[in-house]
């Protein structure tokens, strides 16, 4: 079987009703990156930065997998460890459509971090009330993402993955945030294949041996039918 790394980014989830970033009515259409993804700006205003992610938190609430989170769930149980599904994704859609082993390298919104204890309690509900951490009891949660500036999660897991890897997808992503943005060029360095898949060509469509460009929930079953058999 062939190592395979796949990266997923937000356009994964477009289509099951999640805003994206930088699209038309994205999430950053209504919000300053350094007012609510921030250390500095939890710091300065909590209120702020809490509301940001309780609604993102309750509107997981609203939407389900689309037919790219039941492919890569079909892909996992195909390859079983032969396959690193890491995803920027904060929100749970793969694991509701039956993939095990995502690593979330930038968080997810259902889990709070306490900066005390730095413990990790899955979580659904809002922070913004300051609720006691499960482990210590101290109310000093955050949520359990990497905000800008922050090192993002099992960095070296990733890295171990990218150096074995014969193949390398990414899908739905812009291309745009670092170090996620870069691991297409350290796979294809190291001779991994690459391939994209995206609505449109992303920031380092360039860098990808091959492209293909049409909404992930027909090109990533496309894709993996054709790669199981
Ligand atoms: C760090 C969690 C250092 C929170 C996120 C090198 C050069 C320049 C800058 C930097 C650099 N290295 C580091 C930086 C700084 C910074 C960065 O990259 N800035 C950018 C803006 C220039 N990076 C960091 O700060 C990172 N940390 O470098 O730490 C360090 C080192 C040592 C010790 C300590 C620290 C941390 C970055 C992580 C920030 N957190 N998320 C939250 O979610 O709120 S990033 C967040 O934005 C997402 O997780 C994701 O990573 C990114 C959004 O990108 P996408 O997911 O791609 O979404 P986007 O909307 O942009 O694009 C969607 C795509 O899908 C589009 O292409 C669209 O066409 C496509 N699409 C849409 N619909 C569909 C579709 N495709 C298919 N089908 C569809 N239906």
């Amino acid at each position: 079987m062939t190592k395979t790394v796949v990266l997923t980014g937000a356009g994964v989830s477009a289509e099951s009703g999640v805003p994206t970033f930088r699209d038309a009515r994205g999430l950053w259409e209504g919000y300053q990156v350094d007012e609510v993804a921030t250390p500095r700006a939890f710091r300065a205003r909590p209120d702020i930065v809490h509301a940001f992610y309780d609604a993102r938190r309750a509107s997981l609430e609203t939407v389900e997998p689309n037919p790219a989170h039941v492919a890569l769930a079909r892909l996992e149980a195909g390859l079983g460890d032969e396959l690193l599904l890491v995803t920027q994704n904060v929100d749970d859609l793969h694991e509701r459509a039956g993939s095990t082993g995502v690593l979330h390298m930038h968080g997810q919104l259902r889990s709070a971090l306490c900066v005390g204890c730095d413990v990790r309690s899955p979580w659904t509900g809002p922070l913004g009330d300051g609720p006691d951490c499960p482990a210590c009891g101290a109310p000093e949660l955050r949520p359990d993402v990497v905000w800008f500036g922050e090192l993002p999660y099992e960095m070296d897991r990733i890295f171990a993955a990218l150096d074995e890897a014969e193949l390398f997808v990414s899908i739905g992503t812009s291309g745009a945030v670092y170090p996620a943005a870069g691991f297409v060029q350290y796979a294809a360095a190291r001779g991994a294949r690459t391939l994209e898949l995206n609505i449109e060509p992303s920031e380092g469509t360039h860098w990808f041996h091959e492209a293909r460009h049409g909404p992930a929930s027909v090109l990533v079953p496309e894709w993996i039918d054709r790669l199981l058999g």
